[in-house]
This record gives structure tokens, sequence and C-alpha cells, in this order.
């Protein structure tokens, strides 16, 4: 009996550890919730309206092979982008058109793999520096030091050619493009779930795999630095899909390209990409892939806005008056902005025209005429 009766009161012990471990349990549950709640809402709060996409990038855990294919461990856990949107005005894309991207980094280079749904895979140039979105493309845009000047720029087809060019500046300031500039350390393959250049068969979609050797990036980074831990660069992703039609010519039938759509990770308001102010983050984490990481918010976003809105209105301001505007009341800008700047924005005429400059929790930010927004660390 008694041997019975302890085997009773322990179970019931046990029964009674277990209801305890389990309240306990949904207690850390409900708190980990709670926090968790509070944590998405304040941080959405906290988020500016017009805050860009942040993508992290975690640390590889096994070899990349760039052969166009997805199947390493690391491909497998790093996270989806969101899909891609109409470049103008953000509206989605339909199954069979969409677009996303996945990025890893390790000590070498920087990845990229690109998935984009399509039911009539297309490609025709095979020439390096070809003007590939003249086609179907799939094209990145990377500026390291946030600045708007000095950017690259790849577009690939799905016939894996290239073209891999440099911006000193965006067109609007009289930059140009440099495509003698190349990545010699690029590696690149495509992958094609259909057929090339056949609309008789119906295609699933193709794929890009890309490793970028940090010697090529770096040369645009800020200190010529890999990225730390938690480092935010400035991206963007532009898709070129063109509705492929059959015209008659004189008795020859031809494929004709038409009404190009642009989709883009992070849509800028207009078909002009060179906007690299409206571009989103790419964050590096040195957490290897499947680990997480807290997304590191930008705090000096809403600033570096308002000093590019100067830069806006100054163009409008010289277009009407020919001269700059050096009263900021002057300037079509809501005041609150500029007073919400702890120490006001600085505006001042310099040799060729004038610069405006307000101190950032990180570093003081500077704009001029030629639309680069210079960082000052602080000391
Ligand atoms: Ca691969
Ligand atoms: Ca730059
Ligand atoms: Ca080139």
């Amino acid at each position: 009996m008694l041997p019975m009766m302890i085997e009773c009161y322990s179970a019931l012990l046990s029964y009674t550890a277990i209801v305890r471990d389990t309240i306990r349990e949904s207690r850390k549950c409900i708190f980990l919730i709670f926090n968790l709640l509070i944590f998405s809402l304040s941080t959405k709060a906290q988020l500016p309206a017009n805050y860009p996409e942040t993508y992290i990038c975690y640390q590889t855990e096994d070899a990349i092979i760039i052969d166009g294919k997805l199947s390493e461990k690391s491909w497998k856990k790093a996270p989806w982008s969101i899909y891609f949107s109409d470049l103008e005005n953000g509206s989605a894309a339909e199954k069979g058109e969409r677009t996303r991207f996945k990025m890893l980094w390790d000590d070498n280079y920087l990845y990229l793999a690109g998935e984009l749904e399509e039911t009539d895979i297309r490609g025709e140039m095979t020439e390096r520096e070809s003007r590939l979105y003249e086609e179907n493309a799939f094209e990145f845009f990377l500026d390291p030091d946030g600045d708007n000047h000095n950017y690259m720029e790849l577009e690939i087809n799905a016939l894996n050619t290239i073209w891999d060019l440099k911006m000193n500046k965006p067109y609007r300031d009289g930059g140009q493009l440099n495509d003698a500039w190349n990545m010699r350390g690029l590696k690149t393959a495509i992958q094609l779930c259909g057929s090339l250049n056949d609309p008789k068969k119906k295609d699933k979609k193709w794929y890009v795999e890309a490793a970028f050797a940090w010697e090529d990036l770096l040369e645009m980074a800020q200190y010529r630095s890999k990225p730390w831990n938690g480092a935010l660069w400035k991206m963007n992703f532009l898709r070129t899909d063109w509705e492929h039609v059959v015209v008659n010519n004189d008795g020859e039938k031809r494929v004709q390209r038409k009404n190009c759509k642009f989709w883009a990770w992070q849509p800028v308001g207009a078909i002009n990409m060179h906007q690299p102010e409206k571009w989103a983050y790419l964050q590096f984490s040195k957490n290897k892939v499947g680990e997480s990481t807290v997304v590191v918010q930008d705090l000096d976003f809403e600033l570096k806005m308002t000093l590019m809105e100067i830069y806006e209105q100054q163009k409008r301001y010289f277009l009407k008056h020919k001269k700059y505007c050096f009263d900021l009341k002057k300037l079509d800008i809501e005041q609150n902005k500029i007073s919400k700047i702890e120490g006001g924005v600085r505006l001042e005429e310099t040799k060729t025209a004038y610069e405006a400059k307000a101190n950032g929790l990180k570093a003081i930010y500077v704009i001029r005429e030629n639309g680069q927004l210079q960082r000052i660390d602080y000391r």
C-alpha cells in the first residue's frame, strides 16, 4: 500500500510540477508576445511613413557555388525579400510576373539570388555592356556610403549577359555612366525553369545567382572598409518586363517589344531609378543565416530627407529666379520639418552655390547643389 501511495504522491507532485511549469511557460509566452506586440507597435509608430524597406543580409554557413541553383543550405535559410511592385505607383505584380531576392555575405563576397516569375522567358543580347534594360532584365543598384554619388549598377538577362557600370552622380545632376568600369571579381549564373524564346511553351521562372567581390564594392564604401555589424547601405532593384507581340512586316512575322512594366523592390514614385535617396536599406548582420537580428533603423532618415527636399526646392527656386535662395522660409518646405532638427539647418552661400548643413544623431550632413549628401562624422 505504502509504495503505491508513494507512487501516487510522487505522480501528483510531478503532475503539479508540470502544471506549474506549464503556467510559468504560458506566462513567459504571454509576456513575450506582449513585449513583441509593444515592440512592433512602437517600431511602427517610430518609423516615418515614407521609411523604406530593410533587407537583413546574414553570413553564409556553407560555400556558395555560383551555378544559378539555390541548393546551398545558406540560400535555403536566407529570407526572401518582399515581392517587387510597380516602380512608379507601388501597385502589386500578378502571380507569374513577381520578383524577389535573397542576399548573403562572407569574407570574400556579397551574394545575390534573384527569382523572376515569367511565363515566356526571353533574351537576345549576348554582348557585355549591351543596354539590357531594352529587353527583359534584372537590375541591381548599390550606393554603399549612401551619399547619392558614386554608385554601381548591374543588369543581367536570361542569357547571363551583363552590363556593369558606375555612375559618378545621378543624371539629374549631370552624371555620366561609366561602363568601362568592370567588376573583376564578379561571378554570375542563370537557371531557367522553362524554355528560352519559345512562346509555345509556358515557362515558370528564372533565377539569377551572383557573387560580388568586396574589392569591387569597397571603392564606393565609407572608409573603404567591409560592412560592420548593423551597417546600412543604400540599395534597390529593378526588373524590366516587356510585352512581346508578333507583328507582320510585309509578310514577315517578327516579335516586337512594347509596353514595358518596371518592377522595383522599393518604388521611387517615378520611372527613374536614379534617385538614390529614395532607395531602401541593405542591413549587414554578422550573425549566421538562420539566426535572427534586430532591424537597425537609420535614425537620421528624416533629417536626410529634409536636406534632400531643400536640394529639390533650391532647384525649383533657381529655375524661377536664376539664383539660389538663402532664406529657408522662402523655400516651399513645411517649416516644422526644419524646426524639428536639433540646432536647425544652416544655409550658407559657397563659391559655387549653397550648402545646407544639419546635425544628425550619427553625423553632420551637408547637401549642396550637386545633390551629394556628404556625411561628416563627429569626432
Ligand atoms: Ca548555387
Ligand atoms: Ca556613394
Ligand atoms: Ca562594365
